[in-house]
C-alpha cells in the first residue's frame, strides 16, 4: 500500500508480437509512470534467479525456455498501489482465466505464453528490481 515500486516484465511473445507499446501504455493511463526500463535477453542464470520459487514444477523448463528465447523488456513502474493494481491490469496467469478486460486476457492464449510477468508482493518486488536493475533501484 501507498506509493510502490513493482517490476513487470513484457516476456518475449509480447516483444515478438509488437505488444510492448499496447501493454505500457495501459499501466501509464492507469496512472503509473515509468521509472526505469531496459530491453534484454534474460540469460539462464538470470532466469533461473527469478522462478526460484518454481524450480522442480512440471512446467519449470518450458518456462526457462520460454523467458531466455528472445528479448523481453523490464521496467519498473511506480505509484500508488503500484504492484496489487498491475497485477490486476495484467489479468490472471491463465488467459482463460483473465478477464476480457485485462492483458492476458484480451491478447494472450496460453498459460505458458502469457506475455507479462509482474511482482506479486512487495517481497517480490524489491528482490525482482534489486535482481534486475541493481539495489539503488529499488529503494
Ligand atoms: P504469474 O506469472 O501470474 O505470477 P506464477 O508466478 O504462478 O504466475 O507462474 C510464473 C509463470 O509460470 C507463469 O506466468 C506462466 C508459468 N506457469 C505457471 N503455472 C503454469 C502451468 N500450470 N502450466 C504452464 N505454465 C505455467
Ligand atoms: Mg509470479
Amino acid at each position: 500500500m501507498g506509493i510502490e515500486s513493482t517490476l513487470l516484465i513484457v516476456k518475449p511473445d509480447g516483444v515478438e508480437r509488437g505488444l510492448v507499446g499496447e501493454i505500457l501504455v495501459r499501466i501509464e493511463r492507469k496512472g503509473y509512470r515509468i521509472e526505469k526500463m531496459q530491453g534484454m535477453r534474460i540469460t539462464e542464470e538470470l532466469a533461473g534467479r527469478h522462478y526460484a520459487e518454481h524450480k522442480g514444477k512440471p512446467f519449470y523448463d518450458e518456462l526457462i525456455e520460454y523467458i531466455t528465447g528472445g528479448l523481453s523488456v523490464v521496467v519498473l513502474f511506480r505509484g500508488e498501489n503500484a504492484i496489487e493494481n498491475v497485477r490486476v491490469i495484467m489479468g490472471a496467469t491463465d488467459p482463460l482465466d483473465a478477464t476480457p478486460g485485462s492483458i492476458r486476457g484480451a491478447y494472450a492464449t496460453s498459460v505458458t505464453h502469457n506475455l507479462v510477468h509482474g511482482s506479486d508482493s512487495a517481497a517480490s518486488a524489491e528482490r525482482e528490481i534489486e535482481l534486475f536493475f541493481g539495489q539503488a533501484a529499488s529503494a
